[in-house]
């Protein structure tokens, strides 16, 4: 098997507060990662936490605890609640781990000695008391946002990158790969917005802090957030380490899945990183929407969230997953509230799924005691169904190699509610009256379990747990790709039903 896919997460700020806006990046990348590996591809799946830098530094002065004791003590946080959502994640990389840090005093090390970083002045504006630095922009009525005290324009010593070297290359890249950067539009913003204008080289040392990767050669320095940030995609398959054997099986990634704000960086300050470190672009980044909470996006500064695992214990994993990767239009933002994750749970997951398997084993063990096989006396209905089921693994591929989630999604929920019109059309309550119907009866019901098969086959990707549940029910383990073509010859001995989902109410 030759099939690498190599997708990535971006490394998180650790909190002790994620909000569901956080797991919205995870659940989509776990969702592509599980529909890879059933596809055949040898996954590689990361995500970590970003644990440098002068917040970090504050709030564990503020906790009493030294940064190191503050992230150690946080980052299970995010452990946790991956855990709780299922996401399968093959390597969770810290950038406080030893390796990582190597790497970036190599890399760091390597830009310098070729050239590509060099020492200049940084000016900025600095608020003295909370010891950080603000861009004109972020400044709250001229003020320091976090204490609304002066700023005053400091000038301090730094290395810089030279990003605008690569100003040219990365237009003609950009240009010339138009798949590059998903959707599209943020293509042409990057480059008519961001690198067009003239791109100013970057600062990437400080020493207002110490909490960071220290500069080997002039260790007053730490290295300033994007090459100890970014790198981690490199650094995490052991690249500038004694063994790179995981960067030789799985570099270029396949795919960055990032939020909208961060696209930039991803698209214009990583690829010149790794041009002037000479290494092969990732093949895309996709930069998705917001989960937005009335009207804006959900924060930690504003509160209004919840604790994802508040959800999941009331309304289960996979109704969270799902309203995650149902929700939210390809690229765009999309509303959260609990209400919609209620009604959504209720219309797709509890009706046309639940619901559907619900009825469809109940009937079988009513009229046939659980034990269903194809008798194959048609009717006029069943074409329609299984052409349907046989198409399936084809546009749902189509989609997904598109990052048309929601849309993948969809069109597995086609075939569902197809099934159900299936049982209206063939109404087995009045086959069930007649003696000489029985085999048609129970071809029905075995048109409807193996759609229903096919269907789960594919969810596994989706919502696993509830996958798993089905063909427990179903009492099969045809569950593999391959197996996801409508069958002729299976035999069912059918499990009780048991609900899958249960209705909720609006309280
Ligand atoms: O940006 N809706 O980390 P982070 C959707 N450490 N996605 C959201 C969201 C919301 N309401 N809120 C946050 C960082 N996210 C850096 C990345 S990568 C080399 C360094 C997403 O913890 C956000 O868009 O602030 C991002 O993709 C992810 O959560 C981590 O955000």
């Amino acid at each position: 098997m030759n099939k690498k896919y190599y997708i990535t997460t971006p490394i998180y700020y650790p909190s002790a507060n994620f909000h569901i806006g956080h797991c919205y990046t995870t659940i989509i990348a776990d969702a592509i990662a599980r529909y890879k590996r059933l596809t055949g591809f040898d996954v590689f799946f990361l995500t970590g936490t970003d644990e440098h830098g002068q917040k970090i530094e504050n709030k564990a002065k503020d906790a009493g605890v030294t940064p190191q004791e503050y992230v150690d003590e946080i980052v299970d946080n995010a452990k946790n609640l991956w855990s709780s959502l299922g996401i399968t994640y093959d390597k969770f990389i810290r950038t406080t781990d030893d390796y990582h840090e190597q790497a970036v005093q190599k890399i760091f090390e390597k830009l310098y000695n070729q050239g590509d970083i060099y020492k200049g002045k940084y000016t900025g504006l600095y608020c003295t008391p909370c010891e950080s630095f603000w861009t004109e922009t972020q400044l709250v009525d001229g003020k320091c946002p976090d204490c609304g005290r002066e700023v005053h324009e400091v000038e301090e010593e730094s290395y810089f990158f030279k990003l605008s070297k690569y100003q040219d290359r990365l237009v003609e890249y950009l240009e010339s790969h138009p798949e590059f950067i998903q959707p599209e539009s943020r293509k042409n913003e990057m480059i008519n917005n961001f690198i067009k204008p003239g791109l100013e080289d970057l600062c990437v040392s400080r020493t207002t802090f110490t909490w960071g990767v220290p500069v080997t050669f002039d260790p007053k320095h730490v290295v300033y957030v994007w090459i100890d940030a970014l790198t981690n995609y490199i650094t995490a398959l052991g690249y500038a380490s004694d063994n790179d054997e995981l960067y030789q099986k799985y570099w270029p990634a396949n795919l960055h899945l990032v939020g909208k704000e961060i696209v930039r960086f991803h698209t214009i300050i990583w690829p010149a990183l790794l041009m002037a470190l000479d290494i092969p672009l990732p093949d895309k980044v996709f930069g998705h929407g917001w989960l937005i909470i009335d009207g804006g996006k959900i924060s930690k500064s504003t509160g209004n969230y919840k604790d994802p695992r508040e959800y999941i214990e009331e309304y289960g994993v996979d109704a969270v997953r799902y309203f995650a990767l149902r929700e939210v239009p390809f690229g765009n933002d999309g509303n959260f509230s609990e209400e919609s994750l209620i009604n959504r749970t209720n219309a797709d997951l509890a009706n046309t799924l639940g619901n559907l398997v619900n009825r469809t084993i109940s009937m079988s063990h009513k009229y046939f005691e659980g034990r269903i096989e194809n008798k194959k006396v048609a009717t006029e209905f069943d074409e329609s169904l299984i052409n349907l089921v046989n198409n399936l693994t084809n546009v749902v591929e189509e989609k997904m190699s598109n990052l048309r989630i929601a849309d993948a999604l969809d069109e597995i929920f086609e075939v569902l509610r197809r099934c159900n019109k299936y049982i209206d059309e063939t109404t087995p309550w009045i086959l069930a009256k007649d003696e000489n119907e029985k085999d048609k009866l129970q071809t029905v019901l075995y048109n409807l379990i193996e759609s229903i098969r096919c269907a789960s086959v594919l969810l596994q990707a989706f919502i696993p747990t509830t996958a798993e549940k089905i063909f427990a029910q179903l009492n099969t383990e045809l569950n593999n790709y391959e197996s996801a073509s409508f069958k002729e010859n299976n035999v069912f001995e059918l499990n009780k039903p048991e609900i899958l989902f249960a209705r909720i109410d609006i309280k």
